[in-house]
């Protein structure tokens, strides 16, 4: 008896240890696998609102990207938040409109700004979480190393910094400029792992690796990652031109390269989808399958369609943001499912947030949770309006399936003869001169203005517009937004020097552009000089411009010098002035001509510099000084943008 009591006692002793080990074990591997599922985020580059099979494509079998509309769902209302690379992914990551994040365009192989690190991307928030976190792809939020993957919350990339299309190559003749050969001033395009540059991208065959690459890296993560729960992103290089396929679907189509292209990548989601399967975790897994922008249309044979939406890549047309979307997670999607509300890009992080229990980025955020719409929820509609930004200009609105564009003039590919196998044809501009109202549930391809017929709905979406740019801005109406945050900047830190005009008067013949306007004209006697960043605030920038610059002491002194600042960034259209005259004067009528400089501007410079101009005065008794600085003229024809007219950039004329 005694002996049987303590055995019971043992067992239950035992049973509980037992038990208990392995809650605590679960725990330490996965609290919740129900609340943690794992992230699959496929974001391909460039691809059409038709260029999957689902969504319209005909000439070639997406079999794999359908699946996930056969067992997901399915949106037909999707953005991305502008239909331009670097804009887009800022958005994608941060949950924000560009415009709060300070990106816009597509950043360049020589910008000195991307992510700032106080943003707070996907993958950051999910590793409160403890989640294993990849990309393997393009980057483009900074090529720099403080903006690279790793310090925005990812423990493993492999991919390029930015569009495979920057890069020295001049392969087959491929034209950059209507002249015909490209003269690219890109340094090489180089992968990396980490943050260590691995490789360069010399030519197509390197380019036609590329999707086999990170599917392979991706499939490899996912393995060993199996067990916990992971963020993988995996965004493509292609199908933005130049376009390469690997040898395994080189003329697989029988349609041409784009669609060989196109079924590669279907290939890559299926080795992502056969790989969760075999692992047993795809029902665990949210896979999302979109784009970042439109098709690039001028490009012809080797771009996709956007059909039946309006233009392309770079408009705010709906072929331009409005891409083909699709998610899958199994028992909590519906098979075959088809979301027709609003949703964007910038939803797919607090949509996460909202699945995972991750905590939401400290600073606001623009996206919101679309959980409802992936659980199918009557009359589920969280996001009911869209802005549509472009550039820090707001191009459009949308409420419900109310669309108005704004007067601008904008990128246009209309009534263009396109350009074909990697060759690109022209694009044009397309002016709208007053605002246009297009229903989108009835008029999906914007042809029909109903502004006249309906003023009241003009008048409601003028005022979400109206808040819009108090909020975020609008360089088309001279507004700077009050939450707008500033990019990352690679810093040398504003420097202050002594400057005997600080304080005194100053006024410049000339218009500094909306973002390089400082703080007017005493910016070039504040006795601060300007970083690297042109947008640091202390730049005056003057495109097309001769500037004249009229300084006023309030009375006479002995000057020992004086130096004129100027700035040199070829790549970004900055020139030294042709020509810079110094006229110093007394009494503010009379003046001497004290100096002359004429330069060399249009001669090629690979570095870009600040140009100290250091102008001898010996004591020279002034109160009047007077700068004429010459403007550039166009840039020249070895420039990639040759006719352009370029841009003079100074940020203090410092008297001593
Ligand atoms: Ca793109
Ligand atoms: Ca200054």
């Amino acid at each position: 008896m005694k002996n049987k009591s303590f055995f019971c006692l043992w067992i239950g002793i035992v049973l509980m240890i037992f038990l208990f080990g392995c809650q605590t074990e679960n725990k330490e591997k996965n609290t919740n696998p129900e609340q943690n599922p794992n992230i699959v985020l496929i974001f391909i580059d460039d691809m059409g609102y038709a260029d999957v099979g689902c969504f319209g494509a005909t000439k070639y079998q997406t079999p794999n990207i359908n699946r996930l509309a056969d067992e997901g769902m399915l949106f037909s209302n999707f953005y991305a938040s502008q239909a331009v690379c670097s804009a887009s992914r800022a958005s994608l990551l941060t949950g924000c409109y560009a415009e709060r994040v300070g990106i816009s365009g597509a950043l360049m192989p020589w910008s000195k700004i991307g992510l700032n690190s106080e943003e707070t991307s996907i993958a950051e928030m999910l590793k409160e979480k403890n989640y294993a976190t990849a990309i393997f792809g393009k980057w483009h939020l900074g090529h720099q190393k403080q903006f690279l993957p790793l310090q925005h919350g990812f423990d493993e990339y492999v991919g390029l910094p930015y569009s495979n299309d920057m890069w020295p190559v001049d392969y087959d003749g491929m034209p950059l400029n209507k002249k015909g050969k490209r003269k690219s001033n890109y340094p090489p395009l180089r992968l990396y792992d980490g943050n260590e540059v691995i490789d360069t991208i010399k030519n197509l065959q390197d380019q036609a690796n590329l999707t086999t690459l990170y599917t392979q890296k991706a499939v490899e993560f996912i393995k060993n990652h199996k067990n916990e729960p992971f963020f993988l992103y995996l965004p493509h290089t292609m199908v933005h031109v130049p376009i390469a396929v690997s040898d395994k679907f080189k003329n697989k189509s029988g349609q041409g390269l784009f669609a060989d292209v196109m079924m590669e990548l279907d290939w890559s989601v299926g080795e992502i989808l056969k790989t969760l399967k075999e692992n047993n975790i795809d029902e665990n897994t949210l896979v999302i399958f979109t784009s970042d922008n439109g098709p690039w249309l001028n490009y012809g044979n080797h771009a996709g369609s956007a059909l039946p939406l309006r233009e392309g890549k770079g408009c705010m047309w709906e072929g331009g943001p409005r891409v083909s979307t699709l998610m899958r997670w199994p028992n909590k999607i519906p098979t075959a499912s088809i979301c027709n509300q609003i949703a964007s890009t910038i939803d797919i992080l607090p949509t996460i947030s909202a699945i995972t229990g991750a905590p939401l980025p400290e600073k606001k955020i623009d996206g919101v949770s679309i959980l409802s719409l992936l659980q199918d929820k009557k009359d589920a509609n969280p996001r009911n309006i869209f802005y549509y930004y472009y550039g820090k200009k707001l191009i459009a609105v949308r409420e419900g399936k109310w669309k108005l564009v704004f007067p601008h003039t904008g990128r246009s590919y209309q009534d263009l003869e396109p350009g074909e196998d990697g060759f690109p044809g022209p694009t044009g501009l397309l002016t709208v001169h007053q605002a246009e109202l297009y229903d989108l549930e009835n008029d999906i391809s914007e042809s029909k203005n109903l502004s006249a017929q309906y003023p009241q709905i003009v008048e409601g979406l003028e005022r979400i517009a109206d808040s819009a740019r108090h909020e975020l801005g609008d360089k088309l109406q001279n507004i700077k937004g009050k939450a707008v945050r500033k990019p990352g900047l690679i810093t040398s830190p504003k420097t202050i020097v002594n400057n005997l005009a600080k304080g005194k008067k100053i006024t410049i013949n000339g218009e500094a552009g909306f973002e390089y306007a400082g703080q007017g004209d005493k910016t070039l006697i504040n006795g601060i000089i300007g970083s690297s960043y042109i947008s640091d605030g202390e730049w005056l920038g003057f495109q097309g411009q001769d500037i004249e610059i009229n300084i006023d002491l309030k009375k006479t002194i002995a000057v020992k010098q004086m130096v004129c600042r100027f700035l040199e960034n070829q790549g970004a259209w900055i020139f030294k002035p042709e020509k810079i005259e110094i006229f110093s004067s007394k009494d503010g009528i009379h003046y001497q001509n004290i100096k002359t400089i004429e330069t060399n501007a249009a001669q090629k410079q690979e570095t870009d510099k600040i140009i100290d101009y250091i102008i001898p005065l010996h004591h020279q008794e002034v109160r009047y000084l007077k700068i004429k600085a010459k403007n550039a003229g166009a840039c020249p024809t070895w420039h990639s943008g040759a006719g352009g007219k370029t841009w003079l950039f100074t940020d203090e004329i410092i008297i001593k």
